[in-house]
C-alpha cells in the first residue's frame, strides 16, 4: 500500500484530524483513487479502532476523536467521491426509541457506520415508529438502527419492527438494535433482524444485512 495511505490510517487512529487533511490532500494530489483514499486509508484506519474497541483495547474518547478525524478526511475527500461516482455501503437510519432521550451510544454507533461507509440519516431521540420508517423511505434506506437505554423503553423497538413489518417496506428494509439493556434474546423474541452489543459490531452487522 502507498505510503500516503499507510498515513492516513496511522493518523487517523490517533485522532489527529489536521494531519489526516493535509494526507488526504496530498493522496489526490498524488492521483490516488478516491476508492483507495476512503477504503484503504479512512476506513482502513476506523476498521482497527472499531476491532480494539470491541476487544476494549480502546475506549470511547478515542474512538470520538478517531471519528472526528474520519470526518475531517471525508471534509475533503466527498467532492473527488462524487466525481469517482463512488456509492456509499447503503444508507442506515438511526434513532433513539421513543420515550428515550439517550443519544451518546447511538451517536457512536451512527460514527462507526459512517466509519464503515454507510451514509447516516440521523432520526435523533424520542423516535415514533412512523418517523423511522418515513426517513427511511424518504432516504431509501436498507436498514433501520434503534437504540434504546432503558428497560421501558426497550419494548417500543417492537413497535419499531412491527410498523416496518406492517409497510410496504417489508422485506426491503431491516431493523437492528442495540443499547444496554437490550439482549440477542430479546432481538429473537421481536423479530428484529439483528442486534449488537457495541457500535463497532452495528457497523459490522449492517455491513452483513445492507
Ligand atoms: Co440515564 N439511565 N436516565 N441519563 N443514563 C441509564 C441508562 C441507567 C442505567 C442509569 C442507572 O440507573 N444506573 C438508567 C436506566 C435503568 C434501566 O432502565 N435499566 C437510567 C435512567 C433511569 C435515566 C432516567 C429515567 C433518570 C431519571 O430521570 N430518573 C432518565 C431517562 C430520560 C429518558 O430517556 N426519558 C435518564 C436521563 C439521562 C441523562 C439525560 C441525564 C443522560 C443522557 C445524556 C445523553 O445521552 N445525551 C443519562 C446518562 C448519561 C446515563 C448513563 C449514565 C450513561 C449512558 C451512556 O451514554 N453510556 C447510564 C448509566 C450507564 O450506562 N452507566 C444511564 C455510554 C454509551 C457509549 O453507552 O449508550 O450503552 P451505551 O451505548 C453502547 C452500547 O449499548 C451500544 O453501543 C454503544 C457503544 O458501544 N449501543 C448500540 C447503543 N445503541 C445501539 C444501537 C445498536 C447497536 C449497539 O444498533 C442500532
Amino acid at each position: 500500500m502507498s505510503a500516503v495511505l499507510e498515513q492516513i490510517k496511522e493518523s487517523l487512529m490517533k485522532g489527529k484530524a489536521n494531519d489526516v487533511k493535509t494526507l488526504v490532500q496530498q493522496a489526490l494530489t498524488e492521483n490516488i483513487g478516491a476508492a483507495d483514499i476512503l477504503n484503504k486509508g479512512l476506513l482502513g484506519g476506523m476498521g482497527i479502532i472499531g476491532e480494539r474497541f470491541k476487544k476494549n483495547e480502546v475506549y470511547v474518547p478515542e474512538v470520538l476523536i478517531a471519528a472526528r478525524a474520519m470526518k475531517a478526511g471525508m471534509e475533503i475527500l466527498k467532492p473527488a467521491l462524487a466525481a469517482a461516482k463512488v456509492e456509499p455501503r447503503g444508507v442506515v437510519v438511526i434513532g433513539t426509541v421513543k420515550g428515550d432521550l439517550h443519544d451518546i451510544g447511538k451517536n457512536l454507533v451512527g460514527m462507526m457506520l459512517e466509519g464503515g461507509g454507510f451514509k447516516v440519516v440521523d432520526a435523533g431521540i424520542n423516535v415514533e415508529p412512523s418517523k423511522f420508517i418515513e426517513l427511511a423511505r424518504a432516504n431509501n434506506a436498507s436498514l433501520i438502527g434503534a437504540s434504546a437505554l432503558l428497560t421501558t423503553t426497550m419494548t417500543n423497538m417492537k413497535e419499531v419492527v412491527d410498523a416496518v413489518k406492517k409497510s410496504d417496506l417489508a422485506g426491503k428494509l431491516k431493523v437492528i438494535i442495540g443499547g444496554a439493556p437490550v439482549t440477542q434474546a430479546f432481538c429473537d423474541e421481536i423479530g428484529a433482524d439483528g442486534y449488537a452489543p457495541d457500535a463497532a459490531s452495528a457497523a459490522d452487522l449492517a455491513k452483513k444485512l445492507a
